[in-house]
């Protein structure tokens, strides 16, 4: 019985295969089975294992990621941390691949995408027997699923370890239907690290297939963009790294449990990060973010940020934005438009180390109308929520796990390939283009800087 089924399952594989239907497998194809799922929720969605502000979704994902550091994506573990249901397959999905890839802009849906594609039909079907890394039948089924070998242009570029993955095509990476579906996340193979819609196809050594999983979430909500802007008052000496925490950020840097990300400037070069967010519907907390300011830092808090909102025509926009005095702010964003707040910060007084009041209520500015939102989890809250795994050291080579913003992506596979098969890459093997976006965000500086009479302090956290 047992034995019928491998057949059966042979079977059906050789039939899915396109271009090899009745036909043996060559022992020598790699093959990828392409898996599409759709949710219901972005917290229903496993995140990739560095949470970060690469991640594409609009919204936040939910439990962190279940595998190992050099893990491969499987289907165990995609079952066990984006289970079925609430999620169900996907058919009728389609994958690209490519050389390389571009980072996301707003003609690709503000998503990332393969940047020479070589191949743009991989569509799912309901159902595809699984194998296993050797490329056998396991004997069980995946809905939502199709498996392919790979072409000549895509095994030549996976040899090069060049070989890239995304959902949907590079015109379209929605697939034409954005008015169902938004990205969630895409892990495939041995890249399950950045959770942009791009990730590189390579293969562990000794094995001939590997999974490529895509989530999307149903249904879409629009989208805006947020920019903070850091600026230093002209005068003010040297340059200063600020934490920004709130909700607005994907990103934990410095492990406190609390999301957060950082701008460096000096009076000389202002810095900026843009979050591409869903649109906040009438049950929907605001974004919020603010500034902290450590006592020691030698640098005056800024005092409520200057936000404005601009909508897709470039006149008024209609998002709510609030502020108050202690650098906190809520943005309840319009899709379309892009809200800019703008922080300033300005040296100490020589002499005078500004201490954090704590209990002075903060004096809210509003416009138009704010909506009283719920408590979230600043990082003045005592009680931060349940840590997360943090973006773990790497796998090699450790510097593609930004903690916290942009960085070459995706990441490369962590083991050296069979013969035959993609070599395996290294630390500066990748030739990512750097995407559009925010610079990487610096490491937090160290307090006491020059030109205060605040004592330095030892103080510093691990990001
Ligand atoms: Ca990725
Ligand atoms: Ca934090």
């Amino acid at each position: 019985m047992r034995r019928l089924r491998f057949l059966l399952a042979t079977a059906a594989l050789l039939a899915a295969l396109p271009g090899r239907a009745g036909a043996a497998p060559d022992p020598g194809d790699l093959l990828v089975t392409y898996v599409a799922r759709v949710c219901d929720s972005y917290d229903q969605v496993m995140a990739n294992k560095a949470r970060n502000n690469v991640q594409e979704s609009l919204r936040d994902l939910g439990p962190d990621s279940n595998y190992a550091r050099t893990e491969t994506v499987g289907a165990a573990k995609e079952a066990a941390g984006t289970p079925l249901p609430p999620c169900r397959p996907l058919p009728g999905w389609t994958f690209s691949t490519g050389r390389g890839f571009t980072g996301r802009s707003p003609a690709t849906r503000n998503l990332s995408t393969v940047s020479t594609p070589l191949r743009q039909d991989i569509t799912t079907t309901a159902s595809t027997p699984e194998l296993d890394a050797a490329g056998n039948p396991t004997g069980r089924t995946l809905t939502g699923a199709v498996t392919v070998a790979l072409t000549a242009s895509e095994r030549a570029a996976a040899q090069v370890g060049n070989l890239v993955a995304q959902g949907g095509t590079k015109a379209d990476p929605l697939n034409g239907r954005a008015d169902t579906y938004s990205f969630a996340a895409l892990r495939c193979a041995q890249d399950a690290v950045n959770g942009d819609n791009v990730e590189y196809l390579s293969y562990p050594s000794g094995a001939r297939h590997v999974f490529c999983y895509y989530y999307a979430v149903t249904p879409p909500s629009g989208a805006g963009t947020i920019t903070v802007v850091k600026q230093v008052a002209p005068g003010s000496n040297g340059s200063g790294t600020f934490r920004f925490d709130g909700d607005i950020s994907y990103a934990d840097t410095n492990g406190d449990g609390v999301n957060d990300f950082t701008l460096t400037a000096s009076s000389a070069k202002p810095a900026s990060m843009d979050f591409i967010r869903a649109a906040t519907g009438p049950n929907d907390p605001p974004w919020t973010f603010q500034e902290q300011i450590d006592p020691d830092s030698g640098w005056a808090p800024p005092g409520a940020p200057s936000c404005t909102a601009v909508d897709a025509d470039g006149g008024p926009g209609r998002s709510a934005l609030t502020t108050d005095s202690t650098g906190r702010a809520g943005v309840s964003l319009v899709g379309g438009e892009h809200v800019t707040c703008t922080y300033t910060n300005r040296r100490r007084p020589e002499g005078r180390c500004w201490r954090r009041r704590r209990s002075a209520a903060p004096a809210p500015s509003t416009s138009p109308s704010p909506r009283r939102r719920a408590p979230t989890s600043w990082s003045s809250a005592p009680s931060p929520p349940p840590p997360r795994a943090s973006p773990s050291p790497s796998p090699p080579p450790p510097t593609r796990w930004p903690a916290t913003t942009r960085s070459p992506r995706p990441s490369p596979p962590p083991t050296a390939p069979a013969a035959g098969t993609p070599p395996p890459r290294t630390a500066t093997a990748p030739s990512c283009p750097s995407p559009p976006g925010p610079p990487p965000a610096p490491r937090r500086a160290a307090p006491g800087t020059p030109g205060t009479t605040c004592r330095p302090t030892a103080r510093r956290t691990a990001c």
